[in-house]
């Protein structure tokens, strides 16, 4: 069965690469016909892997074309997910599904409520990818991909499929709290990594602001039924701060770069769900404050 995928950017294009490479049957699906002008232009994907690159003339077409789809992978950014997924909804055919690749959380939910006819599984990734030119991707570093279904169904047998064409996925059968557990680690490391203008090992000299962070998040999934997903949480954010200190976090890369950040679905929606379950989160509510003067500031969105 043929795999769309639709966010043809760093993680989109590498996942369509491998399947192409796999000799199994791929398109792109593109946001208007002047993007599908500037692909063909290029002749394809462009893959670049320990130095080496490699074009993939996979097919590809605007969203708005009539076929059905039964498989799609939506890898667009978090904000982009939900105006993304309604650009093919008409085109899903019942049961389609569908693997939702965004970070944070907040943009699955949003998405899975307008598509009730699809099923919608949920991905977290370590791997890393960047684009440097258009349609043109960087392996930029090996991971994992876990996979997994909020209402508990179970695992699709395409894996496999996943697996032959060499996208290390796994079955998980908690993924929110892999992804909650993937958002907290984000919200105690990125947003300061920002205020501060420095690489993750930096964070070391902001040890309290850390631990106290790492603490009210450690509550706030207590309180979301994710005990799990707390335990160890601070350790875990010391050695990754350790791990990746000559790093630059991503969302340290965003404003860099001048790029929308997915702050509402990081620190925002943390913040949202403390409130909602009635937790006083002082410290992760006055982060998210500077962190949303320091965009505004900027020229950038603060949510
Ligand atoms: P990206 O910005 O490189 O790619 C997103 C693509 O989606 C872009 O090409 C954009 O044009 C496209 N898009 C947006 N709206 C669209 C629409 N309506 N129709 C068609 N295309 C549309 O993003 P990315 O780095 O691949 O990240 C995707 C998600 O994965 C993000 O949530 C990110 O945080 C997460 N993630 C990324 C990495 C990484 O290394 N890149 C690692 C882990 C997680
Ligand atoms: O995932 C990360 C990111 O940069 O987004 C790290 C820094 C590893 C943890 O927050």
């Amino acid at each position: 069965m043929t795999w769309y995928i639709l966010g043809a950017g760093s993680l989109g294009s590498l996942w369509a690469a491998r399947l192409a490479r796999a000799g199994q049957p791929v398109r792109l699906l593109l946001r208007d016909r002047q993007r599908l002008d500037a692909y063909r232009a290029r002749g394809g994907i462009t893959l670049v892997e320990d130095g080496r690159e490699s074009l993939y003339p996979i097919p590809a077409e605007t969203a708005d074309q009539s076929g059905p789809i039964r498989r799609l992978l939506l890898a667009s950014k978090a904000y982009d997910a939900e105006t993304a997924a309604a650009s093919v909804a008409a085109r899903l055919q019942p049961g389609a599904e569908l693997v939702l690749l965004q970070n944070g959380l907040g943009s699955q939910q949003a998405v899975a409520r307008h598509l009730p006819r699809a099923r919608c599984l949920y991905a977290s990734s370590t791997e890393g990818a960047f684009r440097d030119g258009d349609f043109r991707v960087v392996f930029a570093g090996k991971g994992q991909t876990w996979l997994g279904d909020e209402r508990q169904g179970p695992a699709p047998a395409w894996l496999e499929e996943l697996h032959a064409a060499g996208i290390p996925v796994e079955w998980s059968t908690d993924i929110l709290e892999r992804l909650w557990r993937k958002l907290a680690m984000n919200c105690a490391i990125n947003p300061l990594t920002v205020l501060h203008q420095c690489r993750n090992g930096e964070l070391a000299g902001h040890a309290e602001e850390v631990s106290a962070l790492c603490d009210e998040l450690g509550k706030l999934l207590h309180a979301c039924g994710y005990p799990q997903a707390a335990e160890q949480l601070h350790g875990e954010v010391e050695r990754v701060i350790a791990a990746t200190a000559a790093n630059f976090s991503s969302m340290y890369q965003d404003v860099a770069q001048e790029r929308r950040t997915e702050i509402a679905y990081l620190l925002g929606h943390a913040c949202r769900e403390g409130e909602r379950l009635g937790l006083p989160l002082g410290r992760l509510h006055a982060l998210h404050g500077r962190l949303r003067e320091y965009l505004r500031q900027r020229g950038l969105p603060d949510a």
